[in-house]
């Protein structure tokens, strides 16, 4: 029997590593395409390498599969724009909660899976090991307008319930997003580990990623950025320093801040598996103040999630109440992997990327801004050597807008059109608008002509 480009697309997946070790047969036998609108197809999966057990789907309030299957995973089947091709893009794992993006390039394929994200509460109580996974319990697959969303609800014992919503629309090349929004409520007074606050308390959200060897490529994350009032700072993480907690003291972070775990093409695992940002849109109930943490562990195991980011929920009580409520919003991004100097990671090197080395100059990494891609020889110090190597990358100078091969006044009156017509090319500062920081950026890089 022939396949459709899509049923070729699933095979290719479940041929490759995602469920690999589970016997084909099996897997077939518990694979049911339960929606199928001609740009996404939706597959309910049972895998056996999910460790979690396999819970009941429902599509549209209707039990999918025979009303006895239990699935682990919802799979996303989603049209590249412009193409025939429905190469997997999201994978829920409903058994769990983890949620796996991929990114989808002009060929029609899609990339490599890596950062997971992790889209419900995980907390520690005295005398317990940390709680990540809650028991889930049933899933819900619902298509409203333009919008896919799966939900899973379960709760943590007796101890706490949680429901997970996560939504997506149709994916462009080169990004895909969802947004998680997630209500968590305590049903028993829950005594926190005393002296954790501020180091795994409480997760509100995560990332879940591996990094094992940074000189070898063994990773899914290589640099870790927080983004606060919109301002990054990003440094790469130190792969030799292990066991140990990311931060001494959490930074703080407030509603529309966000970290980014990156990752460059240097990457020999899962090469082409996505950069993920992870974004706060909104927080409600008893957390009011929450910060980034992080740890890396002591495995260099490759198939182990060695590193974990987090939004810790700073102003957690020794003891939670019974009735104490959490509801938030975070945005996802997956978007495919960039080296530096690519600063403002639009996947090339120019002017732009010129001129953020420049306007950093002097910047450590205890500077609230740094930025280890301007920072281009990884010298901890972002001075004129690094603008030099990035005018080496450069084949005219960043201020010849007209590419004549001197810099000069044609060039000034060149940049004024740009800016008048409102051109992408006069974003100098690459913030998304217009304006007069743009020209007097164009004025910094003129002068180093
Ligand atoms: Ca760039
Ligand atoms: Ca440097
Ligand atoms: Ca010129
Ligand atoms: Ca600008």
């Amino acid at each position: 029997m022939a396949l459709t480009l899509r049923e070729r697309s699933f095979h290719a997946a479940i041929g490759g590593a995602f469920l690999a070790g589970a016997p084909a047969g099996s897997v077939f036998a518990q694979a049911v395409r339960f929606f199928d609108d001609g740009e996404h197809a939706l597959w309910a999966i049972q895998n056996q390498g999910v460790q979690e057990p396999s819970i009941p789907l429902f599509y549209d309030g209707q039990r999918v599969g025979d009303g006895v299957q239990l699935f682990d995973i919802v799979e996303c089947f989603d049209r590249v724009p412009g193409t025939n091709s429905f190469p997997l893009t999201l994978a829920d794992i409903i058994a769990n909660g983890y949620v796996r993006p991929l990114v989808q390039q002009e060929d029609g394929t899609t990339g490599s899976i890596g950062t997971s994200i992790v889209s419900q509460p995980g907390y520690r109580v005295q005398g317990q090991p940390i709680d990540i996974v809650p028991e889930l319990e049933r899933a819900d697959a619902k298509h409203i307008a333009d919008v896919l969303q799966i939900s899973g609800s379960g709760r943590y014992g007796a101890q706490a319930t949680v429901s997970s919503t996560r939504s997506s629309r149709d994916q462009e090349i080169g990004q895909t997003r969802f947004t998680i929004d997630f209500e968590w409520r305590a049903d028993q007074p829950l005594d926190l580990a005393n002296g954790s606050e501020g180091f795994d308390a409480f997760r509100l959200c995560w990332l879940s990623s591996m990094l094992a060897d940074a000189t070898l490529g063994v990773y899914d994350a290589r640099y870790l950025s927080i983004e606060r009032a919109g301002v990054p700072w990003t440094v790469a993480i130190d792969d030799g320093n292990r066991p140990r907690h990311l931060f001494n003291q959490p930074p703080e972070l407030g509603v529309g801040d966000a970290v980014v775990l990156f990752k460059d093409t240097l990457g020999t695992w899962n090469p082409g598996s996505p950069t993920i940002e992870l974004r706060l849109l909104s927080l409600e109930g008893s957390a009011k103040r929450v910060g980034i943490q992080g740890f890396l562990a002591q495995t260099l195991n490759p198939n182990d999630d060695s590193l974990n980011v987090w939004f810790e929920w700073l102003d957690a009580p020794d003891v939670i109440a019974a009735g104490s409520e959490i509801r938030a919003t975070f945005e996802v991004i997956a978007t495919d992997p960039t080296d530096p100097p690519d600063s403002n990671h639009d996947h090339v090197i120019d002017r732009k990327d010129a001129w953020l080395v420049l306007a950093l100059q002097g910047r450590t990494p205890l500077n609230n801004d740094y930025d280890i891609y301007a920072d281009v020889d990884a010298s901890d110090l972002i001075d004129g050597n690094d603008y030099q190597s990035v005018l080496g990358m450069l084949a005219f100078h960043p201020a010849d807008i007209d590419s004549s091969g001197n810099v000069d006044a044609e060039d000034f009156f060149g940049y004024l059109d740009y800016f008048a017509a409102g051109a992408d090319d006069a974003d100098i500062t690459s913030n998304g608008s217009i304006d007069a920081a743009d020209f007097f950026a164009y004025l910094d890089l003129f002068a180093t002509r």
